[in-house]
Formats: structure tokens, sequence, C-alpha cells
């Protein structure tokens, strides 16, 4: 029998359109559900300040971890369908609101940059709202493929417009 190669994979979740704290919390449960994968530890939610247009409503972000046997297309499937049953349209303007999205931040040590999918994500750098939750329950000098140490990187961002909710 050929040995299972299982990965940890962290999954960036948010939301600012109709009622995003239940948004964000009924994804964490459908993660718990996720097929050839099991939800290992999530992050609190956050409430933060959209980047992007400023003329929508705050976001609530958290972060969950992973560990998968599916491979990274096979898991950004998966979660695709997650945003779908969501009813999640996908035309507004770029970051423009949206009922929940889930990204891909990363997967194990991989560095994958194809049309369809860039891992890690390449946005996750310059962001607070998915830095402050993932340093939760990441570890602080985690090494994040081409971008540097999580506590580096966190050093040099303002936490300023994400607040953890109790
Ligand atoms: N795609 C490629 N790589 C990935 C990945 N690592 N994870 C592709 C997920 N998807 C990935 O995504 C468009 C395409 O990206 C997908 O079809 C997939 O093949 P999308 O989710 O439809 O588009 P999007 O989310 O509008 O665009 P983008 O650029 O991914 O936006 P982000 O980066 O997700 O940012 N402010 C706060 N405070 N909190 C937020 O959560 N989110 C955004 C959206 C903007 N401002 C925000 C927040
Ligand atoms: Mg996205």
């Amino acid at each position: 029998m050929s040995k299972v190669q299982s990965v940890i994979a962290y999954i960036g979740l948010g939301s600012n359109l109709e009622n995003p704290i239940q948004q964000v919390e009924t994804a964490l449960q459908e993660l718990t559900e996720l097929k050839d994968s099991s939800l290992l530890v999530q992050s609190s939610l956050y409430r933060t300040e959209p980047i992007g247009p400023q003329h929508q409503p705050s976001y609530i972000n958290a972060v969950a971890a992973l560990i998968t046997v599916l491979d990274a297309e096979g898991l950004l499937e998966q979660l695709q369908a997650i945003e779908l049953a969501h009813r999640r349209v996908r035309e507004g303007e770029r970051w423009g609101p949206r009922t929940l999205d889930l990204d891909l931040l990363m997967y194990g040590r991989a560095t994958i940059d194809t049309p369809g999918l860039q891992v890690p994500h390449p946005e996750m750098a310059n962001r607070a709202f998915v830095l402050i939750p993932l340093s939760e329950i990441a570890p602080i000098d985690m090494d994040i493929p081409g971008m540097g140490r999580l506590q580096d990187l966190l050093f040099s961002l303002s936490g300023e417009g994400v607040e953890r909710l109790v």
C-alpha cells in the first residue's frame, strides 16, 4: 500500500454581506465536513475595515488550518462549491462586497502559479486581516514561501482596522 501524503492548508475566510458572522461560522462548519480533509484549528473571528473600495460594509475575517489529502486544485474546487452554496455571485467589482470568499492561502510549502490558482495567495503578505488571524493558529516563525517569515511580515504591517471579536 502506498503511503498517503497529507498536507496542511491554510484557508482565509471573509464575508461582508448578509449576516457576515453567520456566513463565516457556517463556512467553518462546512470546512469540518470537507471530503478527504479534517479541520485542525480555526482562529477567532475579526471585524476588519475593507481593503479596496471603501463604500462597502466592514468584513468578518477568520483563518482555518486543514489537513488534507486533496491536491491543491481539488481543494480549491471544494472551497468554490462552499462559496456557491452561500449564493456568492461572482461578477461584482474587483475586491467588492461578497457573501463569502474562501482563499487558499497556503498549501503546505507549495508554490503554485497557474492561471486558476496562485499559492501562497499573492496578497496575503500585505493583509492584516489575513496575517493577524493566521498568527493565532500558525507558528509565529512560519516561513511563507516566497514571502518571508510570518513574524517579519506582521512586524512591518499596521494592525489598524482589525478588531478581534470576543
Ligand atoms: N484564485 C487564484 N488563486 C487563488 C487562491 N489562492 N485562492 C482564483 C482562491 N482563489 C484563487 O477569485 C477569482 C479567481 O481567483 C478564482 O476563480 C480562482 O480561480 P474570486 O474569489 O472570484 O475573486 P475575488 O475574491 O474578488 O478576487 P481576489 O483578487 O481573489 O480578491 P481577494 O484577494 O479574495 O480579496 N477587505 C477585508 N477587510 N477583508 C476581506 O476579506 N477581501 C477582498 C477580496 C477585498 N477586501 C477585503 C477582503
Ligand atoms: Mg478570493
